[in-house]
């Protein structure tokens, strides 16, 4: 038998046109196989026109298929009536789902009759010998597609108690095309080698390319967004003139974290309420000595002009290990090294990097996060200096209007939290921290007296989730990220100038 194509081929070429919807009934396929098969003969070139039409028609509801298979309402309720003594009312309605309605048709149809005298309740009796159930025949009738033979009031009847319902169809109405023919020439899509040697190409049909179809979107890897926004601004640092500080370990001492920036062993940042203490191995043991043991003097003696703290510091614990609660650890490793070079020389460093605290964790927090941090070192630098490269580095942000407002830090003195206006948001918000390193802190490292460092830091989630809007961080990292969110979000271009 030949295939669906050729099929209606044969089918246009014996009527002027064909609708697929008789092509279905006449074939004995579904609708959509003839669909597709047209959509192929179209393919192939002008064998046929195919005109798109609309076309309804009547079919029985699932409701109506099983009246169709067991009976109307009515019928199923007068079959349960027995043919003498009749039956309880009360029983009659529970016997079969849609009792209700079967038992009002069949008192409409006069097939039965109710003797409210009886005790114990009315009783149901025949009122006729035997019934038609019209219903049924009627469905039938409409299955067999002969919904003309109904009158427009049976066909209501059953439109209104949902047993036949109008069926619009998409359909096409095929005539032959320009180069009609019977038989299905199969395209070639590839002129080949072979072809060319023999020559067959030349009774060949070759399909025509189709240049408007979309290329076919090469697999490829997909950047998380937190790392699409680091590279940005990890390039502004770059065409800044800033070098990038060696971050590769999340594991710090706590003295590099926080007794080389002056911050004292009794601050409550110190403590297992904010830090995350290493339990294997516990402590760090290698340390340049003379260089920790200023440290030691300044945090409890003082020293170079400073009062300290005056308080009994301890080796233990600085010794102790923890997870760097900023990258602000690594610019006081950085510093420190610098100031054992024979000659000081200015430099700008940065870091972009994962950092630990024990926070409490909400929409917006969770235990860790990617700090930014930017660096300068040179002779008198001035708080000037830091508002001017603070403005410098977000206007590649695109965000001019910066705030700063007078803050604390234990390690910088003074600080300024910065505010930017965001233009995209149309309010002001809190963008990041900055402030001049002490010199309890630059001093003892060995650094030139008339050495300042300034610095400001800033975290790569918030600019992150406001760029991609997302307003839950776990929507952004953790194990309940939607991956598609990665493969779909757009490429990082924040609003550089
Ligand atoms: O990133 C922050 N906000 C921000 C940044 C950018 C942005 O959009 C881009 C401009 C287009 C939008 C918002 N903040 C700092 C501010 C707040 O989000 C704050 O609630 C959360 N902060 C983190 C710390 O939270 C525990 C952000 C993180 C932060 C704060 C301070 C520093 C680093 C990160 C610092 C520092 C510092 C100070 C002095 C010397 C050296 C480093």
């Amino acid at each position: 038998m030949a295939d669906l194509p050729e099929q209606i081929l044969l089918l246009v070429k014996d009527k002027n046109g064909i609708g697929t919807d008789e092509v279905a009934r006449t074939c004995g396929c579904q609708h959509q196989n003839i669909v597709g098969a047209v959509k192929s003969l179209q393919a192939l070139g002008n064998l046929i026109n195919a005109e798109q039409r609309t076309s309804k028609h009547w079919e029985v509801t699932k409701e109506g298929l099983e009246v169709v298979t067991i009976g109307s309402h009515e019928a199923r309720i007068y079959s349960l009536v027995p043919e003498s003594g009749g039956i309880l009312q009360a029983e009659l309605m529970k016997a079969i789902p849609n009792a209700k309605v079967g038992f009002s048709k069949a008192m409409s149809a006069g097939w039965l009759e109710v003797d409210k005298k009886v005790e114990g309740g009315p009783k149901v009796l025949r009122k006729v010998d035997t019934i038609e159930d019209n219903v049924k025949q009627q469905l039938e009738q409409v299955q067999r597609g002969d919904i003309d033979g109904l009158t427009d009031k049976q066909r209501n009847d059953l439109k209104k108690r949902k047993l036949i319902h109008e069926v619009t169809v998409n359909t096409f109405f095929i005539t032959q095309g320009t180069e009609f023919s019977t038989k299905v020439t199969k395209l070639e899509t590839d002129l080949t080698p072979e072809m060319l040697v023999s020559g067959s190409w030349k009774e060949k049909k070759f399909k025509s390319y189709n240049f408007d179809a979309l290329g076919v979107m090469p697999p490829s890897g997909h950047l998380h967004p937190l790392l699409k926004v680091r590279a940005e601004y990890r390039q502004i640092f770059l065409e800044m003139g800033f070098s990038e500080m060696p971050t590769n370990n999340f594991i710090e001492s706590s003295f590099w974290n926080f007794d080389a920036l002056f911050q004292p062993q009794q601050h409550p940042a110190r403590d297992s309420h904010d830090t995350f203490f290493i339990s294997d191995p516990a402590n760090a043991h290698e340390f340049p000595m003379e260089y920790l043991e200023r440290v030691k003097k300044v945090h409890s003696e003082g020293g170079y002009g400073s009062q300290g703290y005056k308080y009994d510091w301890t080796i233990e614990e600085a010794k102790k290990n923890i997870l760097r609660t900023h990258t602000t650890a690594v610019s006081a490793r950085m510093l420190y090294k610098l100031a054992q070079e024979p000659e000081f020389r200015p430099v700008k460093y940065f870091s972009i990097d994962r950092v630990f605290r024990n926070e409490t964790l909400d929409a917006t927090h969770l235990a860790e996060f990617h700090q930014i941090e930017g660096v300068v070192a040179d002779y008198n630098l001035t708080l000037a200096d830091l508002i001017g490269v603070i403005h410098a580095f977000f206007k590649k942000l695109g965000m001019e209007k910066l705030r700063f407002k007078p803050a604390y830090n234990p390690y910088t003195e003074p600080s300024m939290e910065i505010f930017g206006y965001h233009e995209g948001l149309k309010k002001w918000v809190e963008i990041g921290n900055s402030g001049v390193f002490r010199p309890e802190m630059l001093l003892p490292m060995g650094l030139p007296e008339d050495v300042v460092v300034i610095a400001w830091g800033l975290s790569l989630e918030r600019p992150t989730m406001i760029k991609y809007g997302i307003n839950n961080i776990r929507d952004l990292i953790g194990p309940k990220v939607n991956l598609q969110m990665i493969y779909d979000n757009p490429m990082c271009r924040l609003d550089k100038q």
